[in-house]
């Protein structure tokens, strides 16, 4: 037996043989073909309010890199958009490519950004994260495309611990950061019914993507790159390509918020 990764043999052509939900009826990530979004006039704004001194850690986990909240009060919360009730801050990550011409889990009109940002949010109607986890409107994760430009100083933050997080297992405290910074300055999205994007790919997520991407610099990406899937003394392998590619709708609607 082996865990699931991004490698040919555990990969995300491999993970129903473990996770027979990869080929359910909300799998996510999707192509967004804006051209098939109905705009919803009736779809709110997105209310984020996050209180940086909830911000705990930035870990390794030998999937990504996540940056982990105490999620004990409703300090750090989504409210509004497509979702009823609080939602609360519990991490955010990301996926990257290999190289700038790939690396985010949705496309839009098969268009691939060279990274994807998922702020990770849990219904406090349920009593935590794990039990909201496996309920239909359980989680919310709001997702933002990063594409070539300007240097993001905000991010620059994030990537400036990663000499204390370069292999799996590594975690260090990551103090007063605030991830509203790393939003776009417009909270258009694109808003549909889908799943966990890594197993178990529990079909729990209302997803909520960022028509607006933020900017990263080539030499930003490079350094996402140089993050280790591997744990210190096993064979080194660089960190890339750990993004599922987009899985089929099946029929499922995907809402605008702007027109
Ligand atoms: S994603 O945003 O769809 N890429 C995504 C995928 C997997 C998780 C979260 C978001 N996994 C869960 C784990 C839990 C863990 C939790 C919070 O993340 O299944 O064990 O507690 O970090
Ligand atoms: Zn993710």
């Amino acid at each position: 037996s082996h865990a699931w990764g991004y490698a040919p043999n555990n990969g995300p052509d491999k993970w129903a043989d473990n996770f027979p939900i990869a080929n359910g009826p909300r799998q996510s990530p999707i192509d967004i073909v804006p051209g098939e979004a109905s705009y919803d006039a009736g779809l709110k704004p997105l209310n984020l309010k996050y209180d940086p001194s909830t911000c705990q850690d930035i870990l390794n986990n030998g999937h990504s890199f996540q940056v982990t909240f105490l999620d004990d009060t409703d300090n750090s919360t989504l409210t509004d958009g497509p979702i009823s009730g609080t939602y609360r801050l519990k991490q955010f990550h990301f996926h990257w490519g290999a190289s700038d011409n790939r690396g985010s889990e949705h496309t839009v009109a098969g268009t691939k950004y060279p990274a994807e940002l998922h702020l990770v949010h849990w219904n406090t109607k349920y009593p935590s994260f794990g039990e909201a986890a496996s309920q239909p409107d359980g989680l919310a994760v709001v997702g933002v495309f990063l594409k070539i430009g300007d240097e993001n100083a905000n991010l620059q933050k994030l990537l400036d611990a990663f000499d204390a997080i370069k292999a799996k297992g590594k975690q260090t405290t990551f103090a007063n950061f605030n991830p509203a910074t790393l939003l776009p300055g417009c909270l258009d999205y694109w808003t549909y019914d889908g799943s966990l994007t890594t197993p178990p790919l529990l079909e729990s997520v209302t997803w909520i993507v960022c028509k607006e991407p933020i900017s990263v610099s080539s030499e930003q990406m490079a350094k996402f790159r140089s993050l280790l899937f591997s744990a210190e003394g096993e064979a080194e392998c660089c960190m890339v390509d750990n993004y599922r590619p987009p899985q089929p709708l099946k029929g499922r609607a995907v809402r605008a918020s702007f027109q």
